[in-house]
C-alpha cells in the first residue's frame, strides 16, 4: 500500500481539517509544502491545473478536494468513522459548514485585525501579490461578503453549532467526533489564528470547549517530503482504473472520453484528460506529465463540473 501524501501550507484551513483528521485516526503521512499562491510548479504536474489546497497523493492518485480526501482516509483507516451509518446528516452539515460558515469566517477575517496576523512578516509585494492571486482565483464565482455580514453571520453559525452542544455531548453529532466536526473547526481555527478576532469564538464557552477538544486529536505523525520525491513516487506507481466502481452517465460519456472537469465555485481551472471513473459520488480522469508520469486525477461529484471535450 502506497503511502500517503498530503500537498499543503501550514496556514491553510482546509488542510488543516485534513492534518486534524489524520490526527484524529492516528495516521502516518508525508508532508509536501506547496506555496499558497501561484504559481504552483511540482503540484500542476500531479493536478494538470487544479490549483486548491490540499491535494492528497497516494502513489499516482491524486485526490482533489477535503471532501473526497476525507472519505479516501476513511477507506483506508475505518476506525472512528468519519461517516457513520446512524449520523448520515453528518456529511450534510459538513458540507454547510464547508462553504457558508468557511465564507463567514474568510469574510470576517478580511478585516484590519485579522489581515495583522494573516500577513505577519509579510512585505508590500507579497501582500499584493497574495491579494492578486486571490482575486484571480475567484474570477467567476461570488463576490467575498462585507465584514457586517460576515459577523452576523458568523454569529449565527456560533450559536448553532452551540445549539448542537447543548445536551452536554462531546461532538456535534454525539460521543465521537464525525465529518460535521472537522468541517465546522477548520473556518474557526482560522478565525482563532488572529489573537484580535479570536474572543468571537470564545463567546461561546461550550463550543470553546469543543474546539480545545478537537485541537486535541493533533496531525498524527508526518516526515518532510520534497516535492520532487512526491513527483518520483508518482511516477513509478500505477493509478487506479476505478473497477469495482459503478459508471453512472450523465453527461454521455463513456471510458476514455476525453473531458474536463473543474470546481463550481472558485479555483476554476480545467483539468483535462480521458474519464476513468464516472461513479455516483465521484469523478476521475487519467492524464500524463513528463515529470509525474500516468496518474489518475480524483474529484467528487458535488461542487465539481465536467464537460466533454469535442474532438
Ligand atoms: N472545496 C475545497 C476548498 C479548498 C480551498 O478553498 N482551499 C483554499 C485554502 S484553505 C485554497 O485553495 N486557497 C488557494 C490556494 O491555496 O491556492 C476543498 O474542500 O478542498
Amino acid at each position: 500500500m502506497h503511502d500517503i501524501i498530503l500537498h499543503h501550507y501550514p496556514a491553510s484551513p482546509f488542510a488543516e481539517k485534513i492534518r486534524l483528521i489524520l490526527g484524529a485516526k492516528g495516521l502516518a503521512w508525508h508532508s509536501v509544502t506547496i506555496p499558497w499562491i501561484m504559481p504552483k510548479p511540482d503540484l500542476m504536474p500531479l493536478t494538470g491545473g487544479y490549483r486548491r489546497t490540499p491535494v492528497l497523493q497516494i502513489g499516482a492518485d491524486v485526490y482533489c478536494d477535503t471532501a473526497l480526501i476525507a472519505r479516501v482516509l476513511d477507506a483506508r483507516a475505518p476506525q472512528a468513522p468519519l461517516f457513520p451509518a446512524d449520523r448520515v446528516a453528518a456529511r450534510s452539515v459538513a458540507d454547510l459548514a464547508d462553504r457558508d460558515l468557511f465564507g463567514a469566517a474568510v469574510a470576517y477575517v478580511f478585516q484590519p485585525a485579522g489581515f495583522a496576523a494573516l500577513f505577519q512578516g509579510m512585505n508590500k509585494p507579497q501582500i499584493d501579490a497574495f491579494i492578486e492571486d486571490r482575486k484571480t482565483m475567484r474570477t467567476g464565482g461570488g463576490a467575498r461578503m462585507a465584514v457586517p455580514e460576515a459577523t452576523g453571520q458568523l454569529h449565527g453559525w456560533l450559536q448553532r453549532l452551540t445549539d448542537h452542544l447543548a445536551d452536554g455531548r462531546p461532538f456535534l453529532m454525539g460521543e465521537a467526533p464525525t465529518i460535521a466536526d472537522f468541517s465546522a473547526y477548520h473556518p474557526l481555527w482560522f478565525v482563532q489564528r488572529a489573537p484580535a478576532l479570536a474572543a468571537i469564538v470564545t463567546r461561546y464557552p461550550a463550543l470553546a470547549a469543543w474546539f480545545a477538544r478537537m485541537t486535541a486529536l493533533g496531525h498524527g505523525q508526518s516526515r518532510e517530503l520534497a516535492a520532487d520525491e512526491a513527483l518520483t513516487i508518482a511516477a513509478a506507481a500505477t493509478p487506479a482504473d476505478g473497477q469495482g466502481l459503478a459508471w453512472v452517465d450523465y453527461h454521455g460519456c463513456q471510458s476514455g472520453d476525453e473531458v474536463e472537469i473543474e470546481p463550481a465555485d472558485y479555483g476554476i481551472v480545467p483539468v483535462r484528460g480521458r474519464l476513468v471513473i464516472s461513479a455516483p459520488d465521484q469523478l476521475a480522469v487519467r492524464r500524463s506529465d513528463p515529470r509525474a508520469g500516468e496518474v489518475t486525477v480524483h474529484f467528487p461529484r458535488i461542487g465539481y463540473q465536467m464537460r466533454k471535450v469535442a474532438r
